[in-house]
């Protein structure tokens, strides 16, 4: 019998081949994809996402715990779609225009898609311009932005203009997160959101889809 317990720490392990094996296991025996998303891989990136946030694991066992859960949503994503489980909402997210850094945005996506999000990862150097256009085209309900550089943040702000030259503020929320960005600069932009890490930026992504 297959056990979700199991899978959850095999995830949280990094073990990327029993993650794999188990979940076509779990899917072999019967489990609905719903119960096997939940219950064991969605359960350990959640463990993992709150050891991240207090110190307890760093960015090596994030990546490899994404990786781990990857793995296992090879084998389940068509089935999803199949049993019509819907994402939480979809999130566009990026590191914005003259910005390169993309390690800690690719965490906060990956721990966005562990928590049940569909992401679209626009990766870096993104005009506010293509921000806009990703999100009418998947009708998203977030658009996320990152920035390492202080030089690169403002373009924060262009993105928000962006937004609301789109006509479309009142249907996508935008957050805002990296090294340099402050509670009070997201404020200052009119942005709706700033999380200092990847684990409460999923926590913020679901609470603002409305799931
Ligand atoms: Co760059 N770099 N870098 N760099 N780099 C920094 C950021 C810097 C602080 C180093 C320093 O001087 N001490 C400095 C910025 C100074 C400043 O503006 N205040 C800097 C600089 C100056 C530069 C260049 C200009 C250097 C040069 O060429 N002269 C250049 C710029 C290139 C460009 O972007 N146009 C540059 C280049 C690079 C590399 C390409 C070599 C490489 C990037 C590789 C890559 O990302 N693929 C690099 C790296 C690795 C760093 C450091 C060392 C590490 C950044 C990192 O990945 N941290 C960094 C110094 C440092 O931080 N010690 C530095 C780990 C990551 C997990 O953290 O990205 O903060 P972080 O993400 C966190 C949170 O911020 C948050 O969640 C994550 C974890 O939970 N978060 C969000 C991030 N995005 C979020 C979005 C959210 C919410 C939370 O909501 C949407």
């Amino acid at each position: 019998m297959a056990d979700l317990q199991a899978l959850s720490e095999f995830l949280q392990k990094g073990k990327a081949k029993e993650v794999r094996e188990l979940t076509q296991q779990a899917i072999d025996e019967g489990l609905s994809p719903k119960d096997i998303l939940e219950n064991g891989l969605m359960a350990g990136m959640d463990v993992i996402g709150t050891k991240f946030k207090n110190n307890e694991v760093f960015v090596p066992e994030v990546l490899i715990a994404a990786r781990a859960m990857n793995a296992g949503m090879e084998a389940l994503k068509p089935l999803l779609a199949d049993a019509g489980v819907k994402a939480k909402g979809t999130v566009v997210i990026g590191t914005v225009k003259g910005d390169l850094h993309d390690i800690g945005k690719n965490l906060v996506s990956m721990m966005m898609e562990g928590k049940g999000l569909q992401v679209i990862d626009l990766g870096t150097d993104v005009s506010p311009e293509k921000f806009v256009a990703a999100a009418q085209e998947h009708n998203a309900q977030i658009i996320a932005c990152s920035a390492l550089l202080t030089t690169t943040m403002k373009e924060m702000e262009r993105v928000v203009k962006q937004v609301s030259e789109a006509g479309i503020r009142d249907q996508v929320k935008i957050m805002v997160g990296g090294a340099p960005v402050t509670d009070s600069f997201c404020k200052s932009i009119g942005a709706d959101r700033y999380t200092p890490d990847a684990a409460s930026a999923s926590e913020a992504a679901v609470e603002l889809c409305g799931a």
